[in-house]
């Protein structure tokens, strides 16, 4: 097994290069990106990925999900592939790292094995995960998830946009529907270097995030029903009040989150209010709470709590209230001999890091589903994420994808 020098480094001004390119396309309002999935902006984005990958030499495979695969040959054609991935999605207000980081530097590691001459008994794949988001068409992690074998193809093919656009629709529409069976892939193994989008490593002066866990989330749909009525002339006794039934939900959803510390958080981000009149009380309101825990049984008993109570305050109000759970997963422990991989590297090349349990959900929360997978994480500057104000250093991108590149070498054995 060759040994991997310190010195063996990827290219950090090439991919900060690549990532400020990609910035480009799907501009947000203020720096960041609106490349939301399956927009026209997310079509121009997969084909500078595409060119990109096949100037590397790289050969594209995509499933019927539009999830890109673009594949660099092993000398055993019979091994099994490493794969290397994460998003080219972004939030609406999304920032020019989350996914886009872990991508790119997929395609950094191959450009440094290409300039170099490395040649790796397993093929590696450098992976654009569909819809990692799940910010337009929810649940988020869909493409990964049908890949998993946990949502099936036409579940996803019919979820909607809040324009009423149906996922299968819109990947047609930007082309990107593939051919490969999704799921027919297997992996020997699957790498995801990530974006922290939390405080923890900047506050801690750590340059890595060896991602040992990734913590359990439930997305639950409320949809409350009262009674349009004038916002001035009804009597406030007489008023069937979703909107005040919403405010009461959120606030419960507070203070059981704040009663399951430490490590659990509960919050709202999507409201829809209708018909979101000034003077008109809403007649509905749908709004997802977001729940989320590495302790399976707290996120359990949150769950509970919140249906619980939720149903308790809609009653008292007369307001209808359903709901329906959009987005799960269990927490996820990561494989750990790929960890100390991504340990190990760290050591070899001198970076500092510290175990870490993963606050967002990733794409590798599936893929270790139906293979070892695991993470490597970069700091943030402040924890912000999903904004566009979103930012990392060139120095912390290197050292995350000079990590990645040792790790996955190590998976993917160098050869001569
Ligand atoms: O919601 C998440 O954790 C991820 O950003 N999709
Ligand atoms: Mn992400
Ligand atoms: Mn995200």
């Amino acid at each position: 097994m060759t040994t991997l020098g310190q010195n063996l480094k990827i290219n950090p001004d090439r991919l900060w290069d690549s990532l400020m390119d990609m910035a480009k396309i799907g501009p947000g309002i203020a720096g960041g990106n609106n490349r939301q999935t399956l927009t026209d902006a997310d079509a121009e984005g997969r084909r500078l990925f595409q060119s990109w990958c096949e100037d590397a030499g790289l050969t594209m495979g995509v499933d019927k999900m539009g999830t890109m695969f673009m594949t660099r040959p092993g000398t055993d054609p019979d091994a099994l592939p490493v794969y290397v991935g994460s998003h080219l999605d972004t939030q609406p207000t999304g920032g020019k790292y989350d996914g886009v980081l872990g991508v790119l530097a997929g395609l950094e590691l191959v450009r440094t094995l290409n300039d170099l001459s490395i040649k790796t008994k397993h093929p590696i794949v450098v992976t654009n995960w569909a819809n990692e988001e799940g910010a337009r068409f929810a649940p988020a992690m869909l493409a990964s998830g049908v890949f998993a074998g946990v949502h099936s193809l036409d579940y996803a093919y019919g979820r909607k946009d809040p324009e009423g656009k149906t996922y299968g629709d819109e990947l047609k529409r930007i082309g990107w529907v593939g051919e490969e069976e999704v799921g027919a892939r297997k992996m020997h193994a699957y790498y995801e270097l990530h974006i922290e989008q939390g405080p923890i490593l900047e506050a801690e002066g750590k340059q890595i995030g060896v991602v040992t866990h990734c913590q359990g989330l439930w997305w639950l749909e409320f949809t409350l029903t009262g009674r349009e009525a004038h916002t001035g002339s009804t009597p406030m006794n007489l008023r069937v009040n979703a909107g005040l039934a919403m405010a009461r939900i959120l606030e419960m959803v507070q203070s059981v989150a704040m009663d399951h510390q430490p490590g659990a958080v509960g919050g709202v981000g999507q409201v829809f209010f209708s018909p979101n009149s000034r003077n008109v009380l809403p007649g509905q309101v749908v709004f997802t709470v977001d729940i989320r825990t590495p302790d399976l049984a707290k996120l359990t008993a949150m769950r509970a709590r919140i249906e619980a109570e939720a149903a308790t305050i809609c009653e008292a109000l007369g307001v209808g209230c359903s709901v329906e759970a959009v987005g799960h997963f269990d927490p996820v422990t990561f494989d750990p001999k790929l960890v100390s991989s991504v340990r190990s590297a760290a050591e070899r090349l001198g970076y500092s890091h510290m175990n870490i349990i993963s606050g967002a959900g990733h794409d590798a929360c599936w893929a270790a589903k139906v293979a070892p997978a695991t993470m490597i994480m970069c700091p943030c500057v402040g924890g912000l994420s999903h904004n566009e104000a979103e930012e990392i250093s060139k120095e912390w991108a290197g050292a995350g994808c000079d990590v990645l590149l040792h790790a996955v070498l190590e998976t993917a054995e160098v050869v001569g």
